[in-house]
């Protein structure tokens, strides 16, 4: 662990909403440890995830997507976004495939490298994802024309989905690490407590199962969790939530006919708490109506945006 060839730091991945970001880092951990939904903006903070092998330790840095502002939540996601680069050793700027003549998002590219990563003057691995949807011909033009473009230290095609070329990805970004030895113990996975794994599970059903607005007015706050499965296991761990929404018609969505519908929530997002803390818990969800939660500062920095 002392050796001095050791490697250890920290990967921003940074990219537009839907491009794969958190997939990518549960791939490379393998571990869900960041939600995943085919919504954009489906993550709003910052998902730490620390990766470990024989050689180096990189701790990756999960971040939302990058979007025009619309809403003060919108603002506080992208200065979650900017604090997180600012502690980056490396940067994956990881872009979709997309069916556009350049077979990326040119514009967003643009956009990205000279308002947020030029400047930084850290590495940059341009990471092409969903490599899976376009033919290996493709990716040869594509990966030369980002590199003609923008002139990044690196470019790469992967999959997150079907985990092709994480090795490749991790060997990639090895280099620009420094010399140190492991900022954490090996059975690490994250530095974010698990109270917050448990508001993220419940958000990412939430995304899952209710459409239009809903899922973006939402917010979970977990308001109490009371952990008296190991001391006692005939009780289960106690965990009550309040779903936060920002209109009444918001709460009977999602509470729905005869409280159909947030029995369902509470029974998938249970199965997955239970799954992710290895013991059984018992979970309360209130809901709440807090009107524009978005747009109001206090509210928001009290949901920790
Ligand atoms: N075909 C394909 N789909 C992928 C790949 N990686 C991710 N996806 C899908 O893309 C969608 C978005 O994935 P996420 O990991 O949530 O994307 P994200 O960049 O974290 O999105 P935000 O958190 O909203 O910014 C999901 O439906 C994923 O299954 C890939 O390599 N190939
Ligand atoms: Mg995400």
């Amino acid at each position: 662990m002392t050796d001095s060839l050791f490697s250890c730091g920290f990967a921003i991945i940074i990219g537009p909403p839907n491009a794969g970001k958190s997939t990518l880092l549960n791939e490379l951990l393998d571990f869900k440890l960041s939600i995943v939904t085919p919504k954009p903006q489906t993550t709003r903070k910052k998902i730490t995830g620390i990766y470990h092998n024989d050689t180096c330790q990189i701790i990756f840095l999960d971040t939302p997507g990058i979007m025009k502002p619309q809403q003060k939540l919108h603002e506080s996601m992208l200065g979650i976004v900017r604090d997180t680069l600012k502690d980056a050793d490396v940067v994956i700027a990881l872009l979709p495939y997309a069916v556009t003549p350049d077979g990326i998002d040119v514009e967003f590219a643009d956009e990205l490298f000279t308002s947020w990563l030029q400047s930084t003057g850290k590495p940059i691995i341009v990471v092409l994802n969903k490599c899976d949807l376009v033919s290996a011909e493709r990716h040869q033009h594509v990966e030369a024309f980002v590199q003609k473009r923008w002139m990044p230290a690196k470019v790469l095609s992967v999959s997150a989905l079907k985990a092709k070329n994480m090795m490749q990805l991790v060997d990639a970004l090895q280099p620009f690490l420094p010399m140190h030895e492991p900022l954490y113990p090996e059975d690490t996975l994250s530095t974010a407590p698990e109270r917050f794994f448990v508001s993220e599970i419940i958000r990412e059903k939430i995304f899952l199962q209710y459409g239009r607005e809903v899922p973006y007015s939402t917010e979970v706050v977990i308001d109490e969790f009371k952990e008296q499965y190991e001391d006692d296991p005939t009780r289960k761990d106690l965990i009550r939530c309040s779903v936060i929404v920002e209109r009444d018609t918001q709460k009977q969505i999602l509470i729905g006919s005869k409280g159909a519908a947030l029995k369902k929530l509470g029974q998938t997002a249970r199965k997955d708490i239970e799954a992710m803390l290895g013991r059984p818990v018992f979970l309360e969800l209130f809901i709440k109506v807090r009107p524009d939660w978005r747009k109001k500062n206090n509210l928001l920095k009290s949901f920790g945006y």
